[in-house]
């Protein structure tokens, strides 16, 4: 049978939804990429974000407190624009510099279904991570991609985007966020 994906035979995992604690503890470093287990995490991550329609997920999410998140823009209804990559695998990301300006922009995640929130996130960032295969790259990251970057490099301190809305009054329903939309 032709397989879509590399890591289709992987299982899907459960995501810790808001108000479990363990999605509030800090990620650990990894120390080896050439652990089959961070390589079977890591196809079990892609399975599970594809599965939930998801543009990124972090480890923690899964209940793994390990510094090992996915990034995979692709161009949605609010974000049209949006580059379409390869989910990127970074291990231990880390925020080298970032722009002055910063951006507000429409948040979902898979741990918080049903909400939406306005967050503000620099609208630029220099991030240092390795690759799946434990290479240490750098790159720069704009706007939607930069977005995202930044909301799972806060699953791996424990934050959540509802700790980054400027006010309660920027979160709101899914359904609220349809009528947005159209
Ligand atoms: O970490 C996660 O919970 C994944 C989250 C990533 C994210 C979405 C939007 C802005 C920043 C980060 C999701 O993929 S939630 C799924 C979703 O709501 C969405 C999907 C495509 C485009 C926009 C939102
Ligand atoms: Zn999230």
């Amino acid at each position: 049978m032709t397989q879509t994906h590399p890591s289709s035979n992987s299982p899907r995992l459960e995501i810790l939804q808001l108000g479990n604690p363990r999605l509030r503890d800090t990620a650990r470093a990894i120390a080896s990429s050439s652990d089959p287990a961070l390589q079977a995490l890591i196809d079990q991550l892609l399975v599970t974000m594809h599965a939930s329609n998801g543009v990124g997920i972090a480890a923690p999410q899964v209940g793994q407190p390990i510094c090992l998140v996915i990034v995979a823009s692709r161009p949605n209804p609010r974000y049209p624009d949006a580059p379409e990559m390869e989910p990127l695998p970074m291990l231990n990301p880390r925020l080298l510099s970032h722009s002055d300006e910063t951006l507000k922009g429409w948040e979902g995640c898979l741990s918080v279904p049903g909400i939406r929130g306005l967050v503000p996130r620099y609208r630029e960032i220099e991030v240092e991570y390795g690759d799946r295969h434990g290479n240490l790259r750098r790159q720069v990251f704009t706007d939607f991609v930069a977005r995202i970057v930044q909301h799972e490099v806060d699953h791996l301190k424990g934050l959540v985007f509802v700790d980054r809305v400027e006010t309660t009054r920027d979160l709101i329903t899914e359904q609220e966020y349809q009528k947005l939309l159209s």
